[in-house]
């Protein structure tokens, strides 16, 4: 039985907060009409804005170390979308879900469309899953998939990834993600030439199966479960991977693939020049692959990557379209706070990069200004963003406080009573 956070609820804690969320918005509005921008068209992009959340994502995660088990867990795909529909209830941002195959594989995928358009959810990018064994399986990834040195495992990880295409179909998805584990952890282990030459051709053959509106888009990430090396480490080779295979191959940036302090928004840049920028798993960390909530460690350098985002709308830049995903993984906090948290820091980056004067920027950039030039940006940055979003929110039905909605409703210990503990949700580090 699907458990819905009550309108009336909403409704009545919004009630409290609505007349200090009025004159917020109109102080913002003013400030923000000194400089020449209408708030309400501000308003009307934040409503538009979408983040996909990850099926996976709204079970705990773990380490490497252990896993402990939050509270009326989802134990299937059915229990995971009715946790995903209060996560869109409540933000009014997250209304599609990129789903992990084969974990979130089902006999009848009719049932599972019917379950989602009822709950006003639709389906993003698929993920395929080779970097691990599942039970029966005839050749084991423990060597590698996709660059596997041998012929059959390769092959069983390429009809693995022909069925994950199959499947989104019925989903009407149009995206597959592909990430692998390929890789060594020991120097002289792995050909680092042939590994890549035999990935390309798993690859080829996926790209030639592709239907016709899909794309594929490559993930790339600097280690684990490989420590030494990766077939696709970084965005370089995952863009040339993506030029090899042809136009609807992209690149995927998940933010904690990459070594710290890399400057991402640069790769994104990149990406979006030579119109190989697929998506984005938003995710945070501080010192590696972390999965840490967006935003909560660099905020800054969020923003920046969406000043790239927001500079290519701008310049109607040929073949801009990223899928916007989360991907993180809940280790001490309720997935479901932390999703429409992390949700809200997305599109709060985004709304900031939306106030940057790019004309004005411009010109510092071209007098070589680099003070005015980065403080332009700071003043975006230094924005306070906080009443458009609640504003989005309020208007198309979700809550002003999400997280005090949530606690209010009691949803979590209702549905705990629903779901008795089963000591796993196939959910984890993805
Ligand atoms: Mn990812």
């Amino acid at each position: 039985m699907s458990i819905r956070i009550n309108t009336a609820l909403i409704d009545e804690l919004n009630g409290k907060l609505t007349a200090g969320l009025d004159e917020d918005y109109a102080a913002l509005g003013n400030k923000l009409a000194r400089h020449g921008m209408d708030i309400e068209a501000i308003t009307a992009r934040a409503i538009d804005f979408e983040v996909a959340v990850p099926s996976w994502g709204v079970g705990t995660g773990g380490t490497r170390f252990a896993r402990f088990p939050g509270q009326g867990e989802p134990r299937d795909v059915f229990e995971k979308l009715d946790d995903c529909a209060v996560i869109n209830d409540l933000s009014r941002q997250t209304s599609s879900i990129s789903p992990h195959f084969p974990w979130d594989a089902v006999d009848d995928f009719a049932a599972l469309v019917e379950k989602s358009e009822n709950l006003g959810l639709t389906w993003d990018s698929i993920n395929s899953n080779t970097f691990q064994d599942q039970p029966g399986q005839e050749h084991s990834y423990k060597y590698g998939s996709l660059s596997h040195t041998d012929q059959a495992t390769r092959e069983q990880a390429i009809a693995h990834n022909l069925q994950c295409i199959e499947w989104g179909q019925q989903l009407g998805s149009n995206t597959l993600t592909v990430w692998v584990g390929d890789g060594s952890n020991h120097p002289g282990q792995a050909h680092f030439q042939r590994a890549f030459e035999r990935y390309l051709d798993s690859m080829k053959t996926l790209y030639a199966a592709l239907p016709d509106n899909w794309e594929i888009h490559i993930e790339h990430k600097m280690f684990e479960p490989a420590f030494y090396s990766t077939v696709i480490q970084d965005w370089g080779s995952n863009i040339l991977a993506a030029m090899e295979l042809g136009e609807r191959a992209k690149s995927l940036v998940d933010l904690g693939h990459h070594a710290p302090n890399c400057n991402i928004e640069m790769i994104v840049s990149r990406l979006i020049q030579f119109r190989k920028l697929g998506g984005f798993h938003f995710n945070d960390s501080k010192y590696g692959d972390d999965d840490l909530d967006s935003g909560s460690i660099h905020p800054y350098q969020q923003f920046l990557i969406f000043n790239e985002l927001v500079d290519a709308e701008y310049r109607q830049q040929e073949g801009f379209g990223p899928r916007y995903l989360l991907d993180q993984s809940h280790n001490v906090t309720d997935p479901i706070e932390s999703l429409m948290n992390s949700a809200i820091e997305v599109q709060r980056a985004f709304i900031k990069a939306l106030l940057i004067d790019r004309p004005v920027l411009e010109g510092f950039q071209d007098s070589n200004d680099a003070i005015m030039a980065s403080n332009t940006l700071k003043a975006a940055f230094n924005t306070d963003v906080s009443p458009i979003l609640a504003m989005a929110r309020l208007r198309q039905g979700g809550a002003i406080d999400p997280i005090a909605t949530y606690r209010a409703s009691d949803y979590r210990a209702q549905i705990a009573k629903e779901r008795p503990d089963s000591g796993g949700s196939g959910s984890g580090i993805v």
